[in-house]
């Protein structure tokens, strides 16, 4: 399918054997050849910082077997209501003191209530205005929930496929694959920008891994950005007892997501908290250039202001 060029948005349709044959490369060449094309596009001594806040949390009627938040796990996370406007406003200006580029607000939803939209378009335009780029992440969207963010001034949408099409099924049975790309066209749609990646670590097999790669870099066009979390494993949930995912592993697949979709941000999401200094080091190599600050993700901790700078200043890697 090489030569499919579809106006601009991408050069190509990657094919399974392709990436298939990136996965099989020497460790050493997949990493150099991710390299280069990582300089191609964007500066490698850069990182992009992004900054998640819980806007609400826990009792989620879906039962993802990965999350904390799931209302069908015993997992010992107390919910809560949606913040106040003012509380996530205050948060977003103290993550931009920090050094955030980008506020990201997560609720524990199925979709966003319509009770709720005119709190959340506020939200986002309260913390545009602080001169941040923004991002929700609530779940389904109908075509107007997507297009009355978009207008409020949400520059992202947040819809993760988290597995490939044959896995998602086992990890989730609340809602369907196909539900999650409905969503993510519905967002292409309203003008924002997608961010779509997934979770790798959750028993899946190598050929899920690349299904989950394959469906990501055939997107038209490729999500603008694309978080890997390594799963950070939550006692009470299914997926409470997993084995980390070798650092090799991961930076391999971040490596090949670089080389499938060389014009978007990879972000090194959940599990920094879990990987040493040189782990994260490969990652960055492989041509991750974003990553989440902060002492904790949504519900989970996240390595902090101290580790990461130190991290930082080792590398001679800048946060922007
Ligand atoms: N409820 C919305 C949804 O599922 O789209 C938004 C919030 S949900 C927590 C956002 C993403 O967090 C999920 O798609 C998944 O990729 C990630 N996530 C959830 N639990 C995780 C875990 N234990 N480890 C790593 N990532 C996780
Ligand atoms: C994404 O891909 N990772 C973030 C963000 N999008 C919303 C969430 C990570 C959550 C990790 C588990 C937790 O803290 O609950
Ligand atoms: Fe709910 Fe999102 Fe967690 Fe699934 S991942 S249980 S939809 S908060």
């Amino acid at each position: 399918m090489d030569g499919d060029l579809r106006a601009g948005a991408r050069a190509r349709i990657w094919t399974r054997e392709e990436i298939e044959a990136l996965m099989a490369l020497a460790f050493t060449e997949l990493i150099f050849r991710a390299a280069q094309i990582h300089r191609q596009h964007f500066n490698p001594t850069e990182v992009q910082a992004s900054r998640l806040m819980s806007i609400k949390t826990g009792g989620c009627p879906e039962d993802c077997g990965y999350c904390s938040q799931s209302a069908h796990f015993k997992t010992g996370l107390k919910a809560s209501k949606i913040s106040a406007v003012e509380d996530v406003v205050a948060e977003a200006r103290r993550a931009k003191a920090e050094g955030a580029s980008r506020f990201c607000m997560g609720a524990a939803w199925r979709s966003p209530n319509a009770r709720d939209m005119p709190a959340l378009c506020e939200m986002a335009g309260a913390v545009k205005a602080l001169g941040l780029e923004t991002c929700m992440t609530l779940g389904m969207l109908s075509d107007e929930q997507a297009a009355q963010l978009s207008e409020a001034g949400l520059d992202y949408y947040n819809h993760n496929i988290d597995a490939s099409p044959e896995y998602y099924p086992r990890m989730v049975s609340t809602r369907t694959f196909e539900d999650r790309i409905d969503t993510l066209e519905r967002v292409r749609k309203s003008g924002m920008k997608v961010c779509c990646g997934g979770i790798v670590g959750m028993g899946e097999a190598a050929e899920d891994r690349v299904g989950f790669l394959l469906a990501l870099a055939n997107m038209t066009p490729p999500p603008e950005s694309v978080p890997i979390n390594a799963l950070m494993p939550i006692e009470g949930t299914p997926l409470g007892e997993s084995e980390p995912i070798a650092a090799i592993e991961f930076a391999r697949l971040i490596a090949v997501a670089r080389i499938l979709m060389p014009t978007s941000y990879v972000r090194l999401s959940a599990g920094r908290e879990n990987m040493s200094d040189e782990a994260q080091a490969l990652c960055f190599l492989a041509g991750a250039n974003s990553i989440f600050i902060g002492d904790e993700l949504l519900t989970t901790n996240n390595p902090g202001q101290d580790k990461d700078a130190a991290l930082f200043e080792r590398l001679g890697v800048r946060l922007v």
